[in-house]
């Protein structure tokens, strides 16, 4: 200690402000050191992604103005827009540019130019129909958690699991988020088993082949929520939503 004070009087300073001076500049380096082991910078946009027909396009005019889409068309491009956050008491706390992509298989390759600038995702499926969906939607999520600029930054992600309305029909949140982790699991044994750089990235995002895989335990922060787009009831996404802002 003294003779960080000595260094403090060779440069002319007293030792009270020197000490301040270094307090701060430790502050400052524990702060940049933690911010870049939360995953650097990400990007600014919230984006729907999933299978065709899992509602993005009616959740994206819910969230924008709370109306109702009359999705009888499949995407052919993506929708923009800013979304006024809400917290729980109906507030506007922020506001977000979310992006609805196609999900048709053909477009998808939009998704991987707009993962660069993503800075959350939301994965929406029909909830009823995702057993024949599932590949797609695993597919989705295993490009989104892959990918070169997100796998450092720990992107949240939410799996909305839509037409909950659909009482009967609509499987429950744990059903659909252990039918897309398992999908997941395989998708991951595959990828690993043809070797090369890009099982590197794949253990790094989802971890080691050996393991069952478990969305929980994952790089980044993945939930799931029951929702319904058609009927407005999207409060966990908003409540997602408003962790961002
Ligand atoms: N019952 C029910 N139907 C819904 C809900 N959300 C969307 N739908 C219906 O599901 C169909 C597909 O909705 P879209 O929003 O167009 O689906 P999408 O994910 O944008 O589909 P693509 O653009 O093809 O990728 C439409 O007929 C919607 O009316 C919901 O919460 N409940
Ligand atoms: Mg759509």
């Amino acid at each position: 200690m003294d003779q960080i004070l000595e260094f403090g009087a060779s440069l002319g300073l007293q030792p009270e402000v020197f000490v301040a001076i270094l307090v701060v500049a430790v502050t400052l380096l524990l702060l940049v050191i933690l911010k870049l082991a939360s995953g650097g910078k990400r990007g600014n946009a919230v984006l729907l992604i999933g299978p065709c027909n899992g509602g993005k396009t009616t959740l994206f005019y819910r969230l924008k103005d709370g109306s109702t889409h009359l999705g009888t068309v499949s995407s052919m491009q993506e929708n923009e827009g800013v979304v006024q956050v809400r917290n729980d008491k109906d507030r506007v706390v922020g506001s977000v540019r979310v992006l609805d992509l196609p999900g048709h298989p053909r477009l998808r390759s939009k998704m991987e130019q707009h993962l660069n600038d993503a800075r959350a995702v939301v994965l929406v499926i029909d909830a009823a129909d995702i057993t024949p969906h599932r590949t797609e939607a695993a597919e989705d999520l295993f490009e989104v958690l892959t990918h070169p600029t997100v796998c450092g930054k720990r992107l949240p992600v939410l799996i909305a699991c839509n037409k909950a309305d659909l009482e009967t029909q609509a499987h429950s949140v744990d059903f659909c988020r252990r039918t897309i982790e398992k999908q997941l699991d395989t998708m991951r044994k595959t990828r690993v088993a043809l070797g090369g750089a890009d099982s590197t990235r794949v253990t790094q995002a989802l971890g080691k082949a050996d393991k069952p895989l478990v969305l929980g335990s994952l790089r980044s922060s993945i939930t799931a929520a029951a929702i319904s787009a058609e009927k407005g009831d999207v409060a966990e996404v908003m409540q997602f939503l408003a962790k961002l802002v």
